[in-house]
Order: structure tokens, then sequence, then C-alpha cells
């Protein structure tokens, strides 16, 4: 590709654009190219300019709510890989959404966006439409390389390669297990980075690689490995004999003590309360009574008393 050239193209383009979005688009691709021209060059760090304000614009716009769901869920995981893979068939199956499902190549024409239950976290679930070979698009590479995990959906162990060779060209790793977020997000496109992934495969006995092959109709599996990728640990709070429908999610890694819960939930309750009665795997007996030091586990329910 001569870059002068589609460095041309790209500008006619630019001045017919009418929403930002497609103007944000383009100004990424402008910006991807390398001219000789000096003059170009110049042009370009403009451009750079630009991109950054209307990106500054946009995600202030974005901050909203889609279908009724918060689209600013704090995880999320992107679906891609060949074109009739089952990406659609699993988004819908995971999220309920009404995608749409087909036999024609490339169904899915742009990101489609919808929540699931991650064992009662929020996850946002993307479908990337199809990737393919030397294709130039780097807002959807950003979309990829920003997300918490990826999900390969494939039909046969060819699908499957075909989609870790483009990744690849795109200096981006697959790795089975949790990776710390801030390693492998909002890196620029020409950092290598290792992502957490697993495929969602057709055929499960086909598959030998180094990371989860599950069969892309278990919705069981998959929101299960979802969730042990996620790294968290949920708290739940129980009260008046009811247990709270969404936990308080914190990393399982570090630990997460009766204090730091109630920290999350209220300070204002530390006046009041100085024991919680705990059901759950922490607790040596259901209800045991502790002080503020205990140390909590997922699926933990916490019952503060005085
Ligand atoms: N046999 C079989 N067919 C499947 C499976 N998953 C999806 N299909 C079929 O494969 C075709 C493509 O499915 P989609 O879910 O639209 O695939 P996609 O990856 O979203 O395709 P594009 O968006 O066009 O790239 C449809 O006819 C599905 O019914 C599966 O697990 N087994
Ligand atoms: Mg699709």
């Amino acid at each position: 590709m001569n870059q002068d050239i589609e460095f041309m193209k790209l500008q006619k383009q630019l001045k017919k654009v009418g929403s930002m979005s497609e103007k944000i688009e383009l100004l990424e691709q402008i910006t991807s190219l390398n001219p000789r021209d000096s003059k170009r060059l110049s042009i370009r760090s403009k451009y750079k300019q630009e991109l950054g304000s209307l990106r500054k614009k946009s995600s202030i716009k974005n901050k909203t709510v889609f279908n009724g769901y918060d689209i600013t869920s704090k995880y999320q995981v992107v679906l891609l890989g060949q074109t009739n893979t089952g990406k659609s068939t699993l988004h819908s199956l995971l999220t309920g959404s009404n995608v749409e499902i087909s036999d024609t190549p490339f169904t899915t024409y742009k990101p489609e966006v919808g929540i699931m239950d991650c064992k009662d976290i929020s996850v946002q679930l993307v479908e990337v439409p199809a990737i393919y070979k030397d294709e130039f698009y780097p807002a959807k590479y950003r979309l990829i390389r920003n997300a918490d995990m990826l999900c390969i959906c494939s039909r046969t162990p060819d699908d499957f390669k075909q989609t870790v060779g483009q990744l690849e060209d795109k200096l981006l790793i697959l790795c089975a297990s949790y990776i710390d977020p801030s390693s492998h997000k909002n890196k620029p496109l020409d950092n290598i980075i290792e992502k957490p992934g697993f495929s969602a495969v057709w055929e499960v006995s086909l598959y030998e690689m180094n990371i989860p092959a599950l069969n892309i109709s278990d919705k069981y599996s998959i929101t299960e490995h979802i969730f042990s990728l996620l790294n968290v640990k949920r708290i739940y709070s129980f009260r008046n004999d009811q247990i709270g429908e969404k936990p308080f999610v914190f990393p399982l890694d570090q630990r997460t003590s009766v204090f730091d819960y109630i920290t999350r939930l209220d300070k204002r309750l530390l006046v009041h309360h100085n024991k919680a009665k705990i059901f759950g795997s922490s607790a040596k007996y259901e209800g045991q009574i502790v002080g503020f030091d205990h140390l909590l586990l997922d699926g933990d329910k916490v019952e503060l008393i005085k």
C-alpha cells in the first residue's frame, strides 16, 4: 500500500463525513499512516490533535445507557473470529440479544453490544465484525486490544489458527490465564501485549492448543470460564434475611476484610456496628460471628451486627 496515496484518499473522505464517530474512525486510520511527504507529515500531526479532542468529546457523550443497560459496565469481553463461526449465535445465547444470525458471510458489520450476567456480575459482551487478513481498521483492533479478555469463536481448528495469526500480526498474543489489565489495556498499537483469552468451538475434540477450548453451546462452562478470568471475588450483603441482589466485587488476589467490605458499602456503618455474621466459605460454620479483621472469600454473605 502506498501510504501517500492512501493518505490523500482518506483526506478526501474526511471532507465528506458528517458524524463524530465516522470522523474519529477516519482520523484513526489517517493518523496511523506514515506518508513520506513532509507536508503530509505536518498535516498528520494536526489530525492527531483533532483526534485527541474529538475522542475527549465523544467519551463524555458516550457515558450513557444503551437499551436500558449501563454500557460503561466495568468488564468487557470481546467475541471475535472468522466469519460464520457462531459469534452472533453465542452473543445471543449469553446476552439474550437479537443480533442477526445467518449463513451469509460478514452478516455482523458493526460491533454488537450486550450485557451478560456472569454469576451476578454484569459483563459487557461485544461481538466484533469478523476479522480477515491484511484488513486496515485500527478502531476495530483498538477495541480488541482494550478488552479485558477475548473469546475466539472457531468452526474448525483452521479458523482458530487464522485468527491467532491475524491477532499476532497486530502484536497481540493470547494467553490462558488472568493478566493484570494495566499490562494489556490502553497500550499503543505498536506495543506487543498479552491478552487473556479462550476459544468457543463447534467440536471440542478437534482442538489441541494452549488456551482452553469450550463448546460454543455450553453456556454454563463459558460463563464459569469468563468468571474465572475476571479474577474477582463477590461479597454479598445479608440483611433482614435477604441476600443483596448484586455483590460487591473485589480483586481475587487481594486480602479483603469485613472492614474493606463495610468501607465500600458505607463508611458511616462503621460507627454503629462492630461485628459481622458470616455465611459462606470463610465462615467456620454458617452464621459465625467475627470482627472487622476477618478475611472474606468469594460468595460470602455478610450481615453487620452491633
Ligand atoms: N452446526 C453448528 N452451526 C452453528 C453453530 N453456531 C452457529 N452456527 C450456524 O452458523 C451460521 C453462522 O452463525 P453466526 O452466529 O451468524 O456467525 P457469525 O460468526 O456471527 O458470522 P458473521 O457475523 O457473518 O461473521 C448460522 O447459520 C448458525 O446457525 C454451531 O455451534 N454448530
Ligand atoms: Mg455475526
